[in-house]
């Protein structure tokens, strides 16, 4: 009989040895494996036999029966049949769950796969393994209790031959059960000019999930943490004008749930009303003006322009003025406000205000020779002409006398000057800008006679005293204000 392969056997080696027992020591036992004779063996003093099969079995079933042939050729009724298998080859096993990248806050996790049928796999995972027998359905699953942490898991089989497979592929898994802080938010603050803001943090922790909820608990929006752990999302409904506060939590990978961070704003789309410019405007003898006017809300932004170019930045004061001094070089300006609210949101122009900064004395009169009885000359057409005696005093008839548009001008002396007598004359523009004084000898008894007295001002003026007088003086529809200096003009 046939004692090895054992009925339903099953064996690694596709020419696996047969041996049984016989009857006579020196017996002839031919083995017959699927009805072809494989190998041939003796009886031994034992009474056993054995033979390894001489040909390569192919891999699944077969059956061996084995006959004996005492010397005198007479053969013996065939063995018992003995049905087994040959099965040389194993995969390895393949684990279909947990995907790989799975995380879980729960410390045991199913592993599940495929393998090969009876086969016994083995999963590892770090220090921590399961073992299970691979179904008919070549289905098999087993649970894996686990620490916190990151693992690799794989898995391997012995198949019912012995044949040991290789590893499978692995599958990382994390164990987590730690909630992530809560998220770190950027923004936004304050007052914002847009209901869909973009909320905003970082320090959390990559692949983590940020959601933004409002106070009724609905998600507005949410936020992958980038790998520098910076998140940001887009509210995706419009919030009305109004103050928010909302509530952002991080999630990790395994689902734990940070604490609530908040983060307050108040939504503002609503532009202020223009502010009013109240001046000054006009001609201005000061490139230093303190424009001023009025405006709406109190803590609001003017900002007044020439053109695009800003002039100045004032705040609205609580009681709704604003001021601001810009540094205005000599031309024309058309100043216009805008206000502009804590969320950003600007006006419409306000009205605009024409100045022209003019802070350029004219140059002193030319003056022509005089008799004594009329002074005249040239200077800047509009301007004021002022004649001061040596004594400072205004000479009667020349107190103020206007430039015309070709610059001549001329006035009588209520008094004759004597001829030797010295006036100092002065030019002031229509902005107040008042000339260096030109000094006029009066020269001849004869208008126009004898030698010009007139010393222009060259390059030779030379402050010798300052007399600093103050006139007023009504001309036209404004008061002028003259400052008049003498100096002294070489010769
Ligand atoms: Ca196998
Ligand atoms: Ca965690
Ligand atoms: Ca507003
Ligand atoms: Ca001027």
């Amino acid at each position: 009989m046939i004692t090895a392969p054992v009925e339903g056997a099953y064996v690694a080696d596709a020419t696996p040895t047969v041996s049984g027992t016989g009857h006579e020591v020196g017996d002839t036992v031919m083995v017959y494996v699927d009805g072809e004779l494989a190998c041939e063996a003796t009886v031994l003093a034992g009474l056993t036999w054995s033979c390894k099969v001489l040909t390569a079995l192919s891999e699944g079933e077969h059956s061996v029966i084995a006959v004996a042939v005492d010397e005198a050729g007479n053969e013996s009724d065939p063995s018992v049949e003995v049905k087994f298998t040959v099965d040389t080859v194993v995969e390895a096993p393949v684990i279909t769950a947990p995907k790989s990248g799975y995380a879980t806050s729960e410390p045991t996790i199913t592993v599940s796969g495929s393998g090969e049928a009876g086969a016994t796999v083995t999963v590892v995972a770090g220090e921590a393994s399961c073992t299970a027998v691979v179904g008919s359905d070549g289905e098999w699953s087993c649970e894996l209790t686990l620490v916190e942490g990151d693992y690799s898991v794989t898995a391997s089989q012995v198949d019912l031959a012995g044949n040991e497979s290789l590893a499978s592929g692995t599958v990382a898994v994390t164990i987590d059960w730690t909630a992530p802080q809560p998220p770190t938010i950027g923004g936004p603050t304050g007052f914002i000019n847009t209901g869909t803001p973009t909320v905003s943090g970082s320090g959390s922790e990559p692949g983590n999930t940020i959601t933004v909820s409002d106070e009724l608990g609905d998600t507005l929006c949410v936020a992958t943490a980038q790998a520098d752990g910076t998140w940001s999302c887009t509210v995706t409904v419009t919030l009305p004008d109004g103050t928010y506060t909302l509530s952002v939590v991080e999630t990790d990978a395994a689902g734990n749930v940070s604490d609530s961070a908040e983060v307050t704003f108040t939504v503002d789309t609503v532009a202020p009303p223009a502010p009013v410019i109240d001046g000054p405007s006009g001609l201005l003898n000061t490139g230093r003006p303190q424009i001023s006017g009025t405006g709406t809300e109190p803590g609001n932004t003017i900002t007044v322009s020439d053109g695009s170019t800003t002039a100045c930045t004032a705040e609205v004061t609580s009681s709704g003025t604003w001021m601001c001094t810009p540094d205005l070089v000599d031309r024309d300006y058309a100043l216009q406000a805008v206000e502009t609210d804590a969320a950003g949101n600007k006006s419409e122009p306000s009205n605009v205000v024409n100045i022209t900064v003019d802070t350029t004395a004219p140059t002193p009169p030319k003056l022509n020779p005089s008799d004594g009885k009329t002074i005249s000359g040239t200077s800047e057409p509009g301007a004021v002409i002022v004649v001061a005696a040596a004594d400072g005093l205004l000479v009667a008839g020349c107190e103020a006398v206007v430039a015309g548009i070709d610059g001549k001008f001329l006035c009588v002396l209520e008094t004759p000057l004597e001829v030797g007598a010295v006036v100092w004359v002065t030019a002031t523009d229509q902005a107040g800008n008042t000339s260096d004084a030109a000094k006029l000898v009066i020269t001849s008894s004869k208008p126009g006679g004898g030698k010009p007295g007139v010393v222009p001002t060259g390059g030779s003026v030379y402050q010798q005293g300052l007399f600093a007088a103050v006139f007023l003086m009504l001309l036209g529809a404004g008061v002028v204000v003259l400052r008049w200096r003498r100096r002294l003009v070489a010769c």
